[in-house]
């Protein structure tokens, strides 16, 4: 508590990732973050407040107002000043917390002009990544202990994935999450995103990513027997990498458009 008080977050959270003993949220490396840290630490030091205030007035009442203490009560039972301050005080925090509230909600929810789109698909039990501007996707799948070794550096256990989603810094990615089979939700907390993969819905969220480096999640949403083990890792790279990676990514993933009349083909033929 006198940790959080303190700011001293820095040191107890790790970047893009959860550490040992954390106590604080995550380290943000996004204005939406950003805003929903200064939040929530705006909310402890009222909830804080409050909570010391009642135990004041607790104390008192035990030690002032007990039976041995004050042994013929007071009949007072109504005090006009007393009642209605108790009634508006409340009303004024939670105006209060409300304003924050409200602009901090309407900042996730409006999503900026987009420098780029990727759509998450949750599927059972992995994410897949489209670039429909480039016309590719690509499975995203947990590494086992066994191949985690192999990378260097080696990813955290059970955030590592075979092909992360990458992204340029400093640009504004509008995120489409789609469920394929179940309910997922696509959370990275860095980013402060969280959103639900619904099957037949498209979701819309948004981020800006302002610090390089590589950022975890997880699937958010009770999903089956591999709700766990289905990570969500998220490279943040400079413009340029994002630039030599797009064309790398291009060759090598199939391409959206060759995928999609065989498989039209396929099921016409079927039928
Ligand atoms: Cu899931």
């Amino acid at each position: 508590m006198l940790a959080v008080m303190l700011g001293a977050d820095a040191a107890l959270a790790g970047l893009g990732q959860p550490s040992p003993w954390q106590m604080t949220l995550q380290q943000s490396a996004s204005p939406v973050m950003d805003d929903i840290i200064w939040f929530h630490d705006f909310l402890l030091w009222i909830i804080a407040a409050i909570t010391a205030f009642v135990l004041i007035l607790l104390l008192i009442v035990a030690v002032k107002f007990n039976a041995k203490a004050n042994p013929t009560p007071s009949r007072t039972t109504h005090n006009t000043l007393l009642e209605v301050a108790w009634t508006v005080i409340p009303v004024v925090i939670l105006v209060v917390i409300a304003v924050p509230s409200f602009r901090l909600l309407f900042f996730q929810l409006n999503t900026p002009k987009a420098d780029i789109t990727i759509k998450a698909t949750g599927k059972q039990w992995y994410w897949s990544y489209a670039y429909p501007d480039s016309k590719f996707e690509f499975d995203s799948i947990m590494l086992t202990d066994a191949e985690r070794k192999k990378v260097n550096p080696e990813p955290p256990r059970l955030l590592g994935v075979d092909n992360e989603m990458v992204v340029p810094v400093n640009k504004i990615v509008r995120m489409h999450v789609i469920g394929a089979d179940v309910i997922h939700a696509f959370t990275v907390p860095s980013f402060g995103i969280k959103i639900d993969a619904i099957p037949g819905r498209l979701n819309e969220t948004w981020f800006k990513a302002t610090r390089e480096g590589v950022y975890y999640g997880q699937c958010s949403e009770l999903c089956g027997k591999d709700h766990a083990f289905m990570p969500i890792a998220v490279r943040v790279v400079s413009e340029q990498a994002f630039t030599a990676w797009l064309e790398d990514a291009k060759k090598k993933y199939a391409r959206i458009d060759d995928a999609q009349p065989k498989t039209v083909a396929a099921a016409s033929g079927a039928e």
